[in-house]
């Protein structure tokens, strides 16, 4: 099959589902193009099958806002019609989904038949796409797509609400991990170098937005570090960063911990990891708790969208109403107190991260696009 994927190149957790499922396809056979206005950071290897067609964004002094709709959709135009693909595959509606509606009607007009798939992951639905200024075009394109993925059951069900209008069906399909990226052996040296004196390590993942409540990521780990001896790894940037950081300085909590910026891999830092807090406002799924995960790491979360589709309560860690960061702090202690429990966590919460192995969800997307082509 000759499939284009359009995504974010950024360190969102779109862009890095669709790179990872565009390379596990590529690895299959499949003839993987990618389409965005920068090379996705997780794409690294390039194989026979993968393909990187950049989308130029026009700088004419005119447009205070960049028309990228249209620029790429007609990129799209040329990829389909010169790669000769079967179809495409957008991740994230805004502004994706309607670019490919918009690509489909100019091939059609030239005789062109081609199929778009459109995978909804998160704020896409829960916080942008649902404002009025996106509604109709989103409800528009969701039911003209010719199929639509949701990465959870919540997101699903908050597409339904969000845009009553919406009619399409909606199939569930999870994020998933390569759980062998993440066969690192033990780093024993690495996790003394950030906890010299064996304290626990905690860490957290993300885009340092809002949503993320990173705040609460310090006050949780204030509380637990009043108790035992622990650390902190901050991974990701964003605009919260600053505030962060006052923070840090306000809690005096800043010696025990470490900014590492963004990673593109973040498999070996999660491996000498204790603990991951993802305490986000809204989560339509976490891939980022997954990928601690599978790095064998209990996750600490809110119990907010598909964030309870992933992180088992009492199993793979714990849940706490948004913003509940005594009880957060309670079970992460629970989970730290001692190194049998933690191992027991540890070990479930790989157990838990094995349901969601490419191998299982790929042949999922495969089964969709043989559908969407009628095979
Ligand atoms: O977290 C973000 O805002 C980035 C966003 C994205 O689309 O890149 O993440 C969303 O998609 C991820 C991959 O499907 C999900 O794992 C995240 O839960 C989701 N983020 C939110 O819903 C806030």
């Amino acid at each position: 099959m000759k499939i284009g994927i359009v995504c974010y190149p950024t360190f969102g957790g779109s862009g890095v589902v669709a790179t990872e499922l565009g390379t596990a396809l590529a690895a299959k056979g499949h003839q993987v193009h990618f389409i965005s206005y920068s090379q996705p950071v997780r794409l690294d290897f390039f194989s026979g099958n993968l393909f990187y067609h950049e989308v130029s964004v026009s700088d004419y002094p005119l447009f205070d806002y960049q028309p990228y709709e249209l620029v790429l959709s007609s990129k799209l135009v040329d990829v389909v019609k010169y790669e000769k693909l079967d179809l495409l595959h957008v991740h994230y509606a805004i502004p994706h989904a309607s670019a490919a509606y918009m690509a489909k009607q100019i091939l059609a007009s030239q005789g062109i038949n081609i199929p778009f798939i459109t995978t909804l992951h998160g704020t896409d639905i829960t916080l942008v796409g649902k404002d009025p200024s996106f509604e109709p075009v989103i409800t528009f394109a969701i039911n003209q797509s010719d199929a639509v993925t949701a990465v959870s059951q919540s997101l699903k069900d908050d597409t339904y609400i969000n845009f009553p209008n919406v009619k399409k069906e909606i199939h569930v399909i999870p994020n998933f991990i390569c759980l062998d990226d993440y066969k690192i052996e033990n780093r024993h040296c690495e996790k003394k170098m950030y906890a010299p004196n064996g304290e626990r390590i905690l860490i957290h993942v993300s885009n340092f937005r809002k949503v993320k409540r990173v705040e609460d990521v310090l006050h949780v780990f204030d509380k637990v570090r009043k108790e035992i001896p622990a650390k902190l790894i901050l991974v990701g940037d964003g605009p919260e960063r600053a505030n962060i950081e006052k923070l840090c300085r306000e809690l005096d909590t800043c010696k025990d911990i470490k900014s590492l910026g963004k990673i593109v891999n973040p498999e070996q830092i999660l491996s000498i990891a204790d603990l991951f807090l993802l305490t986000s406002e809204t989560e339509s799924f976490g891939l980022a708790a997954l990928e601690a995960m599978a790095s064998k790491v209990p996750v600490i979360s809110s119990n907010s969208g598909g964030i309870p589709e992933v992180n088992i309560n009492g199993y793979s860690g714990y849940m706490s109403n948004v913003g509940d960061v005594d009880d957060m702090a309670k079970n992460a202690l629970h989970i730290l107190k001692d190194d049998a429990t933690l191992a027991t966590f540890k070990m479930n919460a790989y157990e838990q991260a094995q349901k969601f192995d490419i191998t299982k969800i790929l042949p999922m997307y495969e089964n969709l696009y043989n559908t969407v082509l009628g095979k």
